[in-house]
């Protein structure tokens, strides 16, 4: 069923993706430790936060969704509140964390963020990444949630300046969510989202999945392979998986 409303819509709503203790436990690592800005992108750095991410591979929920020979390749944590707060215009996902740069005529939107560089992903790539944002936190209308265009992805990518028009076309869905369900999405997917005016915290881990080699010489930044978790037996190729330390 995820499958096909993945397929169909760009999106698909998972429903207790983790376990909800172990999101509070994650939730109230969070709010011990400190955070400069309303998010962190560095993650999969992390031992906790790689394990978590194959588990999400290699969910049975996320069968058909997620490749089996996918690699984790990026977890972001965002912390939206009245006190760390924003909005953000419709547009698609189209960064990847990469290496290092690559001199090509087709890479361009380069860019850098917590110390991490960034390239607009090549078009073949993008229809292969799956994002999956896991609450750790229940987000209701007031938290600001994503709003997604259902079907969007199917545009492929556009231009950003007529995302706003092109929206129109679609169905707008506000992607509440229990704790520890998932919104599972096509960073082509149009969304958007709102300013929180409630009193909770929306906390999300946002991971991005995508193919293990890149084009065009590029190399991911990070790349955790999902093998050894069950339900995959495949080998990831070595070429261009990042060792992490
Ligand atoms: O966290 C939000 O409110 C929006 C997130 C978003 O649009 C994104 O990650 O691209």
């Amino acid at each position: 069923m995820h499958v096909t409303s993945f397929a169909m819509e760009g999106f698909a709503l998972v429903q207790n993706l983790l376990p909800q203790d172990e999101c509070s436990a994650l939730a109230a690592r969070f709010s011990l430790e400190a955070h400069g800005s309303a998010g962190s992108r560095c993650l999969l750095e992390e031992p906790w936060c790689r394990e978590i991410a194959k588990r999400i591979g290699n969910s049975a929920s996320l069968t058909g969704i997620i490749a089996p020979h996918a690699v984790a390749v990026q977890c972001t944590y965002f912390e939206k509140s009245v006190q760390r707060n924003w909005i953000v215009p419709t547009h698609q996902d189209l960064s990847i964390a990469v290496r290092e740069k690559i001199a090509h005529p087709g890479l361009r939107g380069w860019s850098e963020k917590e110390g991490e560089l960034f390239v607009q992903s090549p078009p073949e790539i993008l229809e292969q990444l799956v994002a999956v944002r896991v609450h750790l936190d229940p987000c209701d209308e007031h938290d600001g949630p994503v709003r997604v265009y259902s079907g969007s992805h199917r545009l492929g990518l556009i231009d950003p300046a007529s995302a706003a028009v092109e929206k129109h076309k679609f169905k707008e869905v506000e992607c509440v969510a229990e704790i520890g369900s998932a919104l599972v999405m096509s960073p082509l997917l149009l969304h958007a989202s709102s300013k929180a005016s409630g009193t909770s915290l929306r906390r999300v881990l946002h991971f991005l999945f995508g193919p293990p080699v890149l084009p065009l010489g590029l190399q991911w930044r990070y790349a955790v392979p999902l093998a050894d978790g069950g339900r995959r037996e495949e080998a990831v190729p070595a070429m261009n998986a990042a060792l992490l330390p």
